[in-house]
């Protein structure tokens, strides 16, 4: 028998074309020799009829608890990821569950909305997320508008990204990566990870000039299968950019009319 491979759970939404939510979150774990395993938080699919419009419909609590009892129970996992939420009462379900038992590696993307029409749950969410989720984190991954809606601080630069990084750590994160991507002017794509006491950047040339679906997902897909194999989150955040920055050249496209970022497209297998 082969060695048994590091585990990692996931709790996030399913959206079923597989460029963004848990399909993600698996493919990338699959990709970099991580176990899989999850609870659905909700479920989106986009609507062909209507512009690809995203559809949501929210997972019921008690189905989201059991979800998590049955990852808990069969794989004691010590590493876990947060992607959509969508509600109070499901922020109020994974938080308890997550609270009953010891976690070495919390990696909490606080997805607000997709990138499609779908307008987001409102201010309630945001603050539960701030509340209940936050807390729990060892690394928060949020983007410019993650960061902003978050901090309150309006991100424009690498200054204020830094400033809302530093602010979201206020709020229990041990780190936040704040992730500039394709919304900040310049050649590169900068994230900056905030320790508690310094910004890190890491930053890479930008792949083009538009966006592709999943590049949220899959960076903090990637720091949690790195976690899970025992780097620290430098390394973590380091190699994760360099998987993400490979599936963004590999993009694939569809009658979506934004491409998805192909997560078996680099070659950073080991
Ligand atoms: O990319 C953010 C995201 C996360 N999770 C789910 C989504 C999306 C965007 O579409 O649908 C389930």
């Amino acid at each position: 028998m082969s060695q048994k491979p590091p585990v990692a759970m996931i709790v996030a939404g399913s959206e079923a074309t597989g460029a963004a939510g848990i399909q993600v979150d698996w493919k990338t774990l699959h990709q970099l020799g991580v176990y899989g395993m999850g609870a659905i938080t909700c479920i989106v699919s986009m609507d062909p009829k209507n512009n690809w419009d995203h559809r949501f419909e929210p997972v019921p609590p008690h189905i989201i608890a059991d979800q998590m009892e049955a990852c808990i129970n069969a794989f004691e996992p010590d590493t876990v990821k947060l992607g959509m939420m969508g509600t109070v009462p499901t922020i109020d379900t994974v938080s308890k569950a997550l609270s009953e038992r010891e976690w070495k590696n919390v990696v909490v993307d606080p997805v607000l909305i997709c990138k499609g029409q779908f307008e987001g749950p409102g201010a309630e969410v945001d603050q539960a997320l701030r509340d209940k989720l936050l807390p729990l984190a060892t690394v928060a991954t949020p983007n410019v508008f993650e960061a902003s809606t978050l901090s309150g601080i309006e991100v424009t630069d690498e200054k204020t990204l830094a400033q809302a990084a530093q602010r979201i750590g206020e709020m229990g994160p041990r780190y936040v990566l704040a992730k500039g991507g394709m919304e900040l002017p310049g050649e590169e794509a900068v994230d900056l990870l905030w320790d508690g006491q310094k910004i890190t950047r890491y930053a890479v040339k930008k792949v083009g000039d538009k966006r592709v679906n999943g590049a949220g997902c899959t960076m903090a897909a990637s720091i949690t299968a790195y976690l899970a194999r025992g780097e620290d989150v430098h390394e973590a955040v380091r190699r994760a950019k360099q998987l993400v920055t490979a599936g963004i050249e590999a993009q694939i496209s569809s009658n979506v009319p934004v491409p998805a970022l192909w997560q078996g497209g680099g070659v950073n297998r080991g």
